[in-house]
């Protein structure tokens, strides 16, 4: 590679601003962190550990850290938009901007957000002491923040990805794509992606294997049979990607003809194992958000969930559809009519589980004694929102009418009003019910309260005129448009919301500090009078989580238990075994960031160097000895004192 293809990115003003900004920042981080000497605590407590906990506090931060980065490029699309004919962007810069929006939102934001939850609740709603492989959970984290880390580097180091999120060829080959964009696509997903899997893996067996006694399947909480079933999507439905990402890999960087178009190369072969994997996806960022609203809007209605068998069986029947509809993102494409037909009926059909379960969540709040707080903000702003995004999503599936509005505003403000209500509200909602459990004290509901309205207006008044000026003809993904077509006026309110909504996501920002520094300590471990097992722990939680293990006879066990005046964590204690630190996570994981980046830029030397250290390190793993160590009685005792606020 030369220097000049290296910095190519850098001519430009703005990406040299953020370039800048981004050195500084890292260096100020490494300058203060070495000031107040907290590089051994940071490595000890946090970078090495393998505790679900703190694994999924780390995802959240890099989560947020990418909504962030997400965010700003969205504002400088909806910027560059605002007006007719703008000068703010050039055509090259926009396109990098929206695939890098949709890539860092899906797979950096909404998917670990998501995940990052799913570790933190999980073995605490089935009453276990952590994860099945905790280390292999550490290894997914840190694989998917190199990923992060490999996108992100993209704009500064030869060039992002521009060839949209779904990478459609021809345009992704390098005949139309030839700079090193689209090769940090293809290896940014497929490391983080093998992180995904493996998560998936060990989620499903620790859900089987590792529930409290007496938790039969039908008695979990329903965020645990969402991540059990969203994590038996993503073992089916990763290696789809993985395939189609090396072999896109093939395709860009060893000259095959599996997707280019020459030699007899398929384009829609990559649009079909995208989608076989890309609409399971929306599901696996999805089926989590409908658990969480379940245990919300079950706790601040003060009632059980209103049909939890049919709430299962809907999720299983999503999980099978979501598998059967992916040709519907392609109707255009050049199918028979009895192809567009059977996806068109297929893709219909999930909304008959999607409607059993909005109608459940609207009878479990029926009679109820409801509270609204900010996470049943969120759950209740979702309900009409998804209705809105669902049933445009009907309107889309009908193939004849797809031919219409197909590729134009119409279908973008779809998605946004399904992901934004179902996954970022659901992530809210999640982030700010959790929190008590997670750091001991809550967040300010006031702030809570005010980021909700700023985010859930200015989403309004972003997204709903893309319906309007999607019908009217818009493009999707144009840089820009002239004033005479019309568009300049709605495109200008949609400016102005997403700057709201900006608003909110800076205050939701601040109330962590504010909190931090205001809210009272919570010791009681359940500040909402909640119903499952996560409740029935100290907050913080305490690294071996229940220091007596509880039986389950039912459903709700612990809220039942807590209206009958039974303690179901009373009892005498042992010593617990708990895994060990490790450090080999983290750094094969950057061993393997630096072999995707090397290989990104074809550098073979140091792709070979880097691949054998990958090995080498799989090697000594497997010649380790590490038995773990144990936690004292006296120390629990200790521990739990401490806790429950007596001295
Ligand atoms: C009743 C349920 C739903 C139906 C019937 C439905 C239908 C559709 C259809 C037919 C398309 C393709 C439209 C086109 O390309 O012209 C589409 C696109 C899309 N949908 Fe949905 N959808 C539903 C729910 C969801 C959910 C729950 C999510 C995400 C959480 C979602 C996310 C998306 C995304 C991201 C795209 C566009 C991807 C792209 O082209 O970049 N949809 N939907
Ligand atoms: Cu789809």
């Amino acid at each position: 590679m030369s220097m000049d293809e290296l910095f190519a990115p850098m001519k430009e003003p703005m990406i040299l601003g953020a370039a800048i900004s981004i050195v500084v920042g890292a260096v100020a981080i490494v300058a203060g962190l070495t000031y107040f000497k907290k590089w051994g605590w940071l490595y000890k407590n946090w970078l090495t550990t393998v505790d679900h906990k703190k694994i999924g506090v780390m995802y959240i931060l890099v989560a947020l850290v990418m909504l962030f980065r997400g965010g700003i490029d969205a504002l400088l699309m909806r910027a560059q938009t605002a007006v007719p004919e703008n000068g703010l962007l050039n055509a090259e810069h926009y396109n990098e901007i929206f695939t890098t929006h949709g890539l860092i939102m899906i797979i950096f934001m909404a998917m670990p957000f998501i995940i990052g939850l799913m570790n933190v609740v999980v073995p605490l709603q089935i009453g276990a002491r952590d994860v099945a492989f905790p280390r292999l959970n550490a290894l997914s984290f840190w694989l998917f923040a190199v990923g992060a880390g490999l996108l992100n580097i993209s704009f500064i180091i030869g060039g992002s990805p521009n060839a949209g999120w779904s990478a459609y060829f021809p345009l992704a080959s390098t005949e139309f794509s030839p700079g090193v964009g689209n090769n940090y696509y293809a290896w940014s997903l497929q490391i983080s992606g093998l992180g995904t899997l493996m998560t998936g893996i060990n989620f499903i067996t620790t859900i089987m294997k590792m529930r409290a006694p007496g938790m039969k399947l039908m008695k979990m909480p329903m965020f645990t049979w969402s991540a059990l079933i969203t994590n038996v999507i993503i073992t089916f439905a990763f290696p789809v990607l993985t395939v189609a990402l090396a072999m896109m890999t093939l395709d860009r960087q060893f000259g095959t003809k599996f997707f280019a178009m020459q030699d007899g190369g398929m384009d829609m072969l990559w649009a079909n194992l995208f989608w076989v994997w890309g609409h399971p996806e929306v599901y696996i960022v999805i089926l989590p958000a409908f658990g969480i609203f379940s245990e919300v809007i079950s706790t601040f209605s003060r009632k059980n969930l209103f049909g939890y068998k049919s709430m299962v069986m809907s999720m299983v029947v999503i999980s099978l559809l979501s598998f059967m509809v992916w040709v519907h993102h392609f109707y255009t494409m050049g199918h028979g009519v009895m192809v567009n037909g059977i996806f068109s009926i297929t893709t219909m059909l999930i909304a008959v589980p999607t409607g059993v379960k909005i109608f459940n969540w609207l009878l479990t709040m029926r009679h109820g004694k409801i509270t609204f707080t900010t996470p049943m903000l969120w759950a209740l702003a979702f309900v009409p929102i998804f209705t809105i995004g669902g049933v445009t999503g009907v309107m889309l599936a009908m193939a004849s009418a797809d031919y219409q509005y197909h590729n134009t505003l119409f279908l973008v403000a779809h998605f946004h009003y399904v992901l934004i209500p179902g996954t970022v509200f659901g992530v809210l909602a999640g982030y700010h019910f959790w929190w008590p459990k997670i750091f001991g004290f809550r967040l300010n509901e006031k702030l809570g309260k005010s980021a909700f309205w700023f985010i859930v207006v200015g989403f309004n008044v972003a997204f709903f005129p893309l319906f309007i000026l999607g019908l009217d003809g818009y493009a999707r993904r144009m840089y820009t448009y002239s004033a005479d077509t019309g568009y300049g006026p709605l495109s200008m309110v949609s400016f102005i919301g997403a700057l709201a909504m900006a608003v909110g996501f800076a205050l939701i920002c601040y109330n962590i500090y504010y909190s931090f520094r205001h809210s009272p300590r919570e010791t009681t471990g359940d500040p909402w009078d909640a119903r499952s097992l996560e409740w029935a722990t100290q907050s913080p939680v305490p690294e071996y989580n229940f220091a007596i293990v509880p039986k389950i006879n039912q459903l709700d066990e612990f809220w039942y238990a807590k209206k009958e005046g039974r303690d179901i964590t009373a009892g005498k204690y042992e010593r617990i075994h708990m895994p060990n630190n490790s450090g080999a996570p983290l750094w094969m994981s950057g061993v393997m960031f630096l072999f995707s980046l090397f290989f990104v830029f074809s550098e073979w030397t140091l792709v070979i160097v880097f691949a054998i250290a990958t090995l080498g390190f799989m090697a000594y793993r497997s010649f380790e000895n590490d038995e773990g160590h144990y936690i004292e009685v006296a120390e629990i005792e200790a521990t739990e004192r401490r806790l429950r606020g007596e001295k």
